[in-house]
């Protein structure tokens, strides 16, 4: 009896067994067929609309094709300009120029004979936006299904952060479904205003390809753009990729190529900056294959294009979703990826065009300085010592509620990160600190008048004549300059400069290690500034001051006395 009961459940155990291995074939064979089957029929539709675009795009022609810029005149030139503040692009222009218009092919030439492997991750392309207009939200879509190869274009997905324009609505969702049946591009939508970071994060968790690339609304890839960001990802899955910004100007539209010259940089102020590549790394590069069009390092990103592997995104903490709106999260991305183990490259034969406006065509809920408390959470988590020299510019933010910042803290430990100085001596050597490595600095002043050298608020990346301001006691970043073991008497990226005649302005350009008339002269027994190449010295220009310092032959006088608030030697 027992061994007969044994055996019958034996029986039952090989049945269950056999009806399993027959499942799996029957999948193998025709279930998984059958899925095989559905994707190449999807596959052929997207790889025939793929053909017809790039045989047709040569022969082209309307307004805007090939990149060329649409100049309204009369009537529409007015309706135009009355549009402009509200939109910050010229939008009738826009909407004037073919969805799917050609751009020129921008890249080196080197580019093209750049042979990319035949396997390669595929890409999920996310483009998120806020009320921004029809024209170049679908222009960034056709351009990214037109010049995508489609076996790696796994899909477009467009993160509407909660517009509320009409339509962005029925009307983008019906051009959508009807333009791309196959689903290539799929709509996603927040329950609530988001921000662009935590938008980005919400359309990276909605992806599934092998890789993201992210994108603003108002974008124009060009030829062959993809291939260089995938293929430098299959090589080394911890970079982070920039393709080169082309410009797209927001007034005629017009696609204009720019080269590969720059990296990104920050000032203090935790801004963005653009930057000549530096020796080093064009030293580096030279010995690479492709030299001229292989990969750039560059210590940060402008934010809006990049790619990364998708694990490997939220692997570094994808972004701070702490952060609102807009600003900050570009350089948070950016010291993040270096400080725990990855780089960021810039991709010369990665082109991408992107729309620069003179304004944001969207609102800040509650009038927030978003770029502002964004940025101190990143000086905060990421910046050690070094966020003193944030707020040297930001002293009105010292105080202010950024928020909780724990789980950021967590990730930068878990993740075992560098330091900020890890940062500044190995990715970012060149950056200027304006209290390191200097023999003074802080405010320069004339104690008998108490003023000030000041920038009176101009813009460090222009050229100007420094002024005199009554002194802020260490409250104005305006007044910061710092003596440098160069003999610079400098800001972060301009040196004080003065053509050495009796009655010269100081003039405020950038710094040049090679020019001789950029040196400048002090010790603080005799605190007199001398221009080292005319032996004259720096003269508060007495009664007569016109807010200028100026240059004097040097002579006993209260004019010609010069301290600075902190010295170091
Ligand atoms: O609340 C918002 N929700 C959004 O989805 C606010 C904005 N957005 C969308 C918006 O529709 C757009 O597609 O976010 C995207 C970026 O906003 P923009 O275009 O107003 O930003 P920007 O181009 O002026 O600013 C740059 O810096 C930002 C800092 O937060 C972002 O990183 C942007 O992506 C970035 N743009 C670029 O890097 C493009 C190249 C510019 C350069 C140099
Ligand atoms: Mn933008």
């Amino acid at each position: 009896m027992r061994v007969f009961r044994r055996r019958r459940s034996s029986v039952v155990y090989v049945l269950i067994g056999c009806a399993f291995v027959l499942g799996v074939i029957w999948y193998w064979q025709w279930g998984a067929d059958s899925i095989f089957v559905m994707t190449d029929e999807v596959m052929r539709v997207r790889v025939k609309r793929f053909m017809e675009y790039q045989s047709s795009e040569a022969g082209r022609s309307g307004p805007g094709e090939r990149g060329e810029p649409v100049v309204l005149l009369g009537e529409e030139k007015a309706k135009a300009e009355v549009l402009m503040p509200k939109e910050a692009f010229n939008r009738l222009a826009s909407d004037k120029i073919s969805l799917e218009r050609s751009v020129p092919d921008v890249r080196d030439q080197a580019c093209k004979h750049i042979v990319y492997p035949r396997q390669l991750p595929t890409a999920s392309v996310v483009i998120i936006f806020h009320n921004e207009a029809w024209s170049p939200l679908l222009r960034t879509a056709h351009s990214v299904v037109n010049r995508s190869p489609p076996q790696y274009l796994h899909e477009v997905i467009l993160l509407d952060d909660f517009s509320d324009k009409d339509f962005l609505g029925e009307d983008l969702r019906k051009y959508v479904e009807s333009t791309w049946p196959d689903g290539v591009v799929k709509i996603v939508r927040t329950t609530e205003r988001s921000g662009l970071i935590r938008a980005r994060i919400a359309g990276a968790k909605a992806a599934t390809g092998d890789v993201l690339i992210f994108l603003d609304s108002h974008c124009e890839v060009g030829p062959g753009w993809i291939e260089p960001l995938l293929g430098r990802i299959k090589e080394d899955r911890t970079t982070v990729l920039c393709p080169e910004i082309d410009l797209i100007d927001k007034d005629t539209l017009q696609y204009g190529g720019t080269g590969s010259f720059s990296v990104g940089g920050f000032w203090w102020s935790l801004h963005f900056s653009w930057r000549p590549i530096p020796e080093h790394e064009q030293k580096r590069r030279a010995a690479l294959p492709n030299g001229s069009v292989s990969p750039i390092r560059s210590p940060t990103m402008a934010g809006g294009l990049f790619a990364a592997d998708r694990k490997y995104f939220f692997e570094i903490g994808a972004y701070d979703p702490g952060m609102d709106v807009w600003g900050g999260e570009n350089l948070e991305i950016s010291f993040r990826t270096w400080m725990c183990g990855g780089k960021l490259e810039f991709i010369p034969c990665s082109r991408v065009g992107h729309i620069f406006r003179s304004s944001h065509p969207y609102t800040f809920p509650g009038n927030k300085d978003t770029h502002g408390i964004n940025s101190m959470r990143l000086a905060e988590v990421w910046m050690d010592e070094y966020k003193r020299l944030f707020y040297t510019h930001r002293r009105d933010l010292l105080g202010q509620d950024f928020g909780d910042i724990s789980e950021r803290l967590e990730l930068r430990k878990r993740l075992n990160c560098h330091s900020f100085k890890w940062f500044l001596d190995n990715v970012y050597p060149e950056k200027f600190m304006p209290d390191e490595n200097v023999h003074a600095w802080g405010m320069v002043r004339n104690p008998s008048s108490n003023l000030c050298m000041d920038t009176l608020q101009k813009d460090e990346k222009m050229v100007f004549d420094m002024g005199l301001y009554s002194c802020q006691n260490g409250a104005s970043a305006n007044q910061v300059l710092s003596l440098s073991y160069k003999d610079e008497l400098r800001r972060e990226e301009g040196c004080l400069d003065s053509g050495g005649k009796d009655g010269d302005k100081l003039t405020l350009r950038q710094c040049n290690q090679a020019k001789a008339t950029m040196k400048w002269k002090h010790d603080k027994k005799k605190n007199k500034i001398i221009h080292e190449q005319s032996g004259l010295c720096v003269d508060v220009n007495g009664e007569k001051n016109d807010g200028h310092p100026m240059l004097k032959p040097c002579k006993d006088t209260d004019s010609q006395i010069w301290t600075f608030e902190h010295y170091l030697d």
